[in-house]
């Protein structure tokens, strides 16, 4: 584990730098009449849970190569996410996928997440691939199989790990659902009966789990299946949501939406329906690639965070808080390092958000000053945070500069030592 020690030797190197560039930014931010004050813990407060299932290499069908060091098991996933708190102070929560990560003594996972002030915030269920002791495959289907005994296997998978993250703290109230279910050819499935079968299962899966938690329904267009997708957009997650009841919301994956989707309209049309549960962050340049978050389309990224902070900040949006999740897959980079990167780049994008003069902006779209609206939104994307962000981090006891830490301290080369060159961890 990191100690305080270490962070604090890595920041007194930095600290000259960081105040030099924080000093200038602060200044500026006051002279455009923000309280600094209120942007650095509103940053600091905002935490994005680390994913379990992208703390190893994933792969392609095409290959897969391994970083070593990888954690082979949930206690290591955990350690791995406690080292990322460590540094950025930003990513306080885990969220599991069953049955790759089942609690092998749960007293003993509790007792290490406290160890790394760590909870779960959430737990995603699995119907996309058979287990070797299930009885009946998911091959056709899961929630929207034709056959009841199917939908039964898949509502009670569903329920139990609903079970399962209750056990492992009373933070964790969110089950995350993602069917692969869909269909190959025209013809192979009845879009309508397959949809009422899908509500129907829902509707169990949310009558058979606490009454205080919330299921977010994940859309994806396409992959696995190429033809169609029984949940392939925001508005079949929403209308299915709608049905199934109130703490029932749309997860919004970067992901899951084809080429020139306007995703920061989704996001202010879900948000306006108080249907918007949360988010998986990653970046993407075709399809679900899962690269870092902000890698490819940054200023969409921003775009989606400026409709995030208006409709917060908006009386009139009745939306409940909101799960903000890493979903990514690491084919050619560190895993950890990875992480660190799309952490920082949502801060940022959230940071760059609260700058927008919305009060200016409001005048200007009511005026149809097109030229002036667009340039008030610009100005705050163009404003560099990175000193705001890093103060943020720097009063939450993080290091200044995480990736560099993690590179100077030889983490992947301890890990390595510790546990294998081909250490591979659970997950995608
Ligand atoms: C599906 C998905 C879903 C997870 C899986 C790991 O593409 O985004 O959220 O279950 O990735
Ligand atoms: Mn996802």
């Amino acid at each position: 584990m990191i100690s305080n020690e270490q962070i604090q030797d890595h920041n007194s190197g930095r600290l000259q730098l960081h105040n030099h560039s924080w000093d200038h930014l602060s200044a500026q931010l006051q002279e455009q009449g923000h309280s600094v004050n209120e942007l650095v813990r509103k940053i600091a407060g905002f935490q994005v849970a680390v994913p379990s299932w992208a703390l190893g290499t994933g792969g392609t069908r095409f290959g897969r190569f391994p970083a070593g060091g990888e954690p082979r098991s949930l206690e290591e996933k955990i350690a791995d996410v406690g080292l990322i708190h460590a540094l950025n102070r930003s990513s306080n929560s885990i969220s599991l996928h069953i049955p790759w990560d089942i609690p092998r003594d749960t007293a003993a996972v509790k007792d290490l997440l406290n160890a790394h002030q760590l909870v779960i915030d959430s737990v995603n269920s699995n119907t996309f691939q058979d287990q070797k002791d299930q009885e009946f495959s998911y091959k056709f289907g899961s929630l929207c199989h034709t056959r009841p005994e199917v939908r039964k296997q898949a509502i009670d998978h569903n329920i139990r790990v609903a079970e399962i993250g209750a056990r492992l703290g009373a933070e964790c109230k969110t089950l995350t659902i993602w069917l692969a279910d869909g269909s190959n050819f025209p013809g192979q499935h009845h879009f309508r009966r397959a949809y009422e079968r899908t509500l129907d299962s829902l509707k169990a899966i949310y009558a058979g789990i606490p009454a205080d938690w919330t299921t977010l329904v994940e859309y994806k267009p396409y992959e696995p299946h190429f033809y169609s997708m029984i949940i392939p957009d925001w508005g079949t997650s929403y209308s299915l949501c709608q049905q199934t009841g109130d703490r029932a919301q749309v997860l919004v994956d970067l992901g899951h939406h084809l080429p020139n989707t306007n995703i920061e309209q989704i996001v202010a049309r879900l948000m306006h329906f108080g249907r918007l549960g949360g988010f998986h962050f990653n970046g993407s340049m075709y399809g679900d690639d899962d690269l870092t978050t902000g890698s490819i389309k940054p200023y969409q990224l921003f775009l989606i965070f400026n409709e995030l902070v208006q409709g917060m900040d908006d009386p009139a949006v009745r939306n409940p808080d909101l799960a903000w999740m890493i979903d990514a897959s690491h084919n050619t980079k560190d895993p950890v390092e990875d992480l660190l990167q799309s952490v920082q780049a949502i801060k940022t994008a959230y940071a760059k958000a609260l700058l927008v003069d919305t009060e200016a902006l409001f005048e200007a779209q009511e005026a149809n000053e097109v030229v002036k609206a667009e340039e008030i939104v610009r100005a705050a994307f163009e404003t560099d945070v990175r000193p705001l962000v890093a103060e943020s981090r720097l009063q939450a006891g993080g290091a200044l500069d995480p990736l560099a830490f993690f590179g100077e301290n030889g983490i992947r080369r301890r890990l390595i030592e510790e546990r294998g060159r081909y250490a591979v961890a659970t997950g995608l």
